[in-house]
């Protein structure tokens, strides 16, 4: 199971998104939407949102990043970290 983020190159909670991550030693694929109406339109889908990032943990839906910290804050994101891990 995989780790995506769905960005753009300029917005700062994507950045933020990626810093945690890696400081979390989470590999992840990134999706740059900024120039791909179709990949933006498969994360709306995906997500039934329209902000950047959007993360998605395999099929589960974490959220934006926002929600990541939330998720952290809470000690439920290393647990599901662990579940991603190549
Ligand atoms: N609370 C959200 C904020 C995300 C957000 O505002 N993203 C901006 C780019 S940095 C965005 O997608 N703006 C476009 C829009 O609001 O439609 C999060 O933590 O992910």
């Amino acid at each position: 199971m995989s780790i995506t983020i769905y960005t753009t190159p300029t917005c700062p909670y994507c950045t933020a998104a990626k810093i945690l991550l890696r400081n979390k030693q989470a590999g992840f694929t990134e999706v740059d939407v900024s120039t791909r109406p179709d990949l933006r339109e498969e994360m709306m889908s995906r997500s039934g949102r329209r902000t950047v990032p959007q993360i998605f943990m395999g099929a589960t839906h974490v959220g934006g990043y926002d929600d990541l910290v939330a998720l952290d804050e809470a000690g439920g994101l290393d647990a599901l970290l662990q579940e991603h891990r190549a």
